[in-house]
């Protein structure tokens, strides 16, 4: 049979992958009931690991890993509203709702990638000390051949966790960021806060600032001379216009050119939630209204997923200012499975 509508392709993708599985008779649904909770349902029971992957206590055990899910519970660098030091954790809580099958793409993201969850960086209140350890702990991850997805945190942890993808890879990286601010102004109050991880990743010896992009940006909270700043070191800017005007696929192609030029040999993605209206998502630091839709933000990673990652973040889910139905934290998981099922539909995960 001919798929014909996206609906159909599935239906028939749904099938092989049963099949794969052992076929229909092979279900966890129709045995007979364990005593206690060790698989994916009851969906709210169990212990709260990213997307109830396995907790990895001893670290010498990442190496077996493709994916490592690992929280950075940090808001020290936050400006204005606090609370991002529970992100990972609301996240991980939210995630629970999640299967490891997208029904569109047809995979399942457990049959594809050993995915365990690592816990948290160790948070220290000072910012310089906290990005030395997120930087140590990003490139081990890295040089190990896992793909990181880091749980924040505020913003300001991007600067480490780019700068342990620096240090992890032989050659320039480039960095994708989607964000409503440009996180551009080189220090705030005399400290590297949220607003500053993108000036400070540009001045690393291998990531040439010209292989920054900003997709989402706009609005009332930017700062004029941050804005000058990125125009003089060649940054790609990309606001919402942008993508109203040429379409999310145009937007991540000129995001992708741009970012992946003159001989990068990765690109790291860094997600502020904040990109998303904060009509929708409003549990965050700096909530700015009129971004993206959820939709437009879920096709823009798939996008920019195609040529392959070296690692992602989703930064800023801030759940005191979430709703009670943790919408923020929910848009936060969704970007990730999002981000990891382009990835392995374009065969670019598992990196071994
Ligand atoms: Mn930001």
């Amino acid at each position: 049979m001919k798929a014909n509508t996206h609906g159909e392709k599935a239906l028939l993708a749904a099938e092989k992958l049963v099949e794969k599985m052992g076929g229909m008779e092979n279900s966890p649904h129709t045995q007979d009931l364990p005593l206690f909770v060790r698989g994916d349902t009851p969906s709210y029971a169990g212990i709260a690991t990213f997307l109830k992957t396995p907790y990895i206590v001893d670290l010498d055990n990442v190496k077996d890993l493709d994916v490592a899910f690992v929280g950075a519970p940090f808001d020290v660098g936050t400006t204005f509203r606090p609370g991002t030091r529970f992100g990972p954790e609301s996240m991980r809580s939210i995630s629970k709702l999640f299967k490891t099958y997208n029904f569109e793409a047809g995979i399942d993201l457990a049959l594809e990638l050993q995915m365990g969850d690592i816990g948290d960086i160790y948070s220290i209140h000072q910012i310089d000390r906290e990005m030395e350890q997120l930087s140590s702990a990003i490139s081990s991850i890295v040089k190990q051949n896992v793909f990181p997805v880091v749980l924040g945190g505020d913003h300001s942890i991007a600067y480490g966790t780019i700068m342990g993808v620096t240090k992890a890879v032989e050659g320039n990286i480039g960095v994708i960021q989607l964000d409503r601010h440009l996180d551009m102004t080189p220090l705030m109050m005399g400290e590297k806060m949220h607003d500053t991880p993108l000036y400070h990743a540009g001045s690393i010896p291998n990531l040439d600032p010209k292989n920054i992009v900003h997709i989402g940006i706009g609005g009332w909270q930017n700062d004029a001379r941050a804005a000058a700043g990125t125009k003089q070191r060649g940054q790609t800017v990309l606001t919402v216009d942008d993508v109203v005007d040429l379409g999310v696929d145009k937007v991540a192609e000129i995001a992708l050119e741009k970012a992946w030029a003159n001989g990068v040999k990765a690109v790291y993605l860094t997600v502020d939630v904040d990109v998303i209206d904060s009509g929708i998502s409003n549990g965050t630091g700096w909530p700015e209204p009129g971004g993206l839709l959820p939709r437009e933000v879920l096709r823009l990673v798939k996008k920019l997923a195609e040529p392959g990652l070296i690692g992602m973040e989703v930064v800023e889910v801030s759940p005191p200012y979430d709703d009670a139905n943790q919408q923020t934290a929910l848009m936060g998981v969704r970007i990730i499975c999002d981000t990891l099922c382009s990835l392995v539909v374009n065969k670019r995960l598992p990196l071994k």
